[in-house]
Formats: structure tokens, sequence, C-alpha cells
């Protein structure tokens, strides 16, 4: 069994409990304006995520839990967000639940098309299988959601690296605007 903190959205540290903390440094590749980038501190948290994989990875049939806060800010126009994966087993699927924060799905197939859905506290979103997955945050507090994913999906972040998404959600004039990429 493990405790969750609901209002926080985070769960209990525990022995169980994978943590891992990105910051600024670690992503330096998937923000469009390097230059902007280089002028900030890479000390900067951008997301914390925590994972309770009860059975071992590449299990088939078993699912973890995880909880991700992206902390508000931006390179540039472009919002502070997660790094973005397929899942590694392409077909493998995953619902996401946001606890609290404004925020935007990014989805994109595997012929590029990228869309979006909005994220605020109580929206819930399942992620269909060759959907590459990225949450950004377009709030100016912290987006906090949770994640449940297949034990066997595995993660292909070097996709995303290489070629990124189809667009970027960036701030345009004080909106949030996905706007496709030239890559
Ligand atoms: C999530 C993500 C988490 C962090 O648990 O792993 O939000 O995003 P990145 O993995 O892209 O850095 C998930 O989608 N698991 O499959
Ligand atoms: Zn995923």
């Amino acid at each position: 069994m493990m405790q969750m903190d609901w209002a926080k959205g985070l769960l209990r540290p525990d022995v169980e409990v994978r943590e891992s903390v990105k910051t600024l440094g670690q992503l330096s590749g998937i923000f469009a304006n390097t230059k902007a980038l280089r002028e900030m501190d890479p000390t900067t948290v951008v997301y914390r995520v925590q994972a309770w994989c009860p059975i071992p990875e590449g299990t088939e049939g078993g699912l973890f839990w995880g909880t991700t806060v992206v902390e508000p800010g931006l390179v540039d126009s472009e919002y502070f967000m997660t790094h973005g994966h397929f899942h590694l087993k392409r077909d493998r699927t995953e619902y996401y639940g946001t606890i609290e924060g404004e925020g935007a799905l990014v989805l994109m197939d595997e012929t590029r098309a990228t869309w979006m859905e909005p994220m605020a506290a109580g929206t819930v979103h399942f992620i269909r299988p060759r959907v590459a997955h990225r949450v950004a945050n377009i709030g100016k507090s912290p987006l906090r959601f949770v994640a449940c994913w297949p034990s066997d999906a595995g993660h292909d972040y070097e996709s995303i690296r290489t070629y990124g998404f189809g667009a970027r959600l960036l701030n345009v004039r004080g909106s949030a605007m996905l706007v496709k990429s030239d890559a």
C-alpha cells in the first residue's frame, strides 16, 4: 500500500518511491531558444517526478503510479514543460489526472500531427496508443498531476530529443498557443 497526499499531489516519501528532479541544465535540448536558456540558472528546477513501481520494470500486466509537479516559468516565450516521450512499446497507453494548476497536455502521433488538451484541477486524460505526451505549465503556480501507466511501457526519450514535437506551446501576447515547429 502507498499513501498519497491528494492536496499536494504527492506520494509520501517512502523507500519504494523513486524520485527525480529535472533542471533547466538537464533539459537544455528540448527548449527552442538555446541562447535564452544559456542565460538562465541551469540548476533551476523545471519538474519533479515520483514513481511507485511495485513490480519490476518490464513486467507485462502491471501498472505504475506516479506524480509530477511542473514549476511555472518560461524559456523566452516557451513554457516550462516535461521532456516528453513515446512509450517504447508504442501501443501502451496511460492516464493523467490533474490535481491543480493550469496546464496543457501536448500530444503527437507518429505522423507528427500535434494537438493539446487543456489541464486544470479534475481533468482526466487518456493517452492513446502510439501518441507521444508532454505537459507544459501555462499558469503562475505549480502544476500537479498523477499518472498511471503499464509496467512494460518503457520510455523512448531519444525520438523526442532528436525530432521534438510537431509544435511548441508558446506564450503569445499573454496566451498559450500551440505553434508549429520548423524541425
Ligand atoms: C509520466 C512522466 C512524467 C515526466 O510519469 O514520466 O510526467 O515526464 P517525462 O518522463 O517525459 O520526463 C509518464 O508519462 N510515464 O509514462
Ligand atoms: Zn508516459
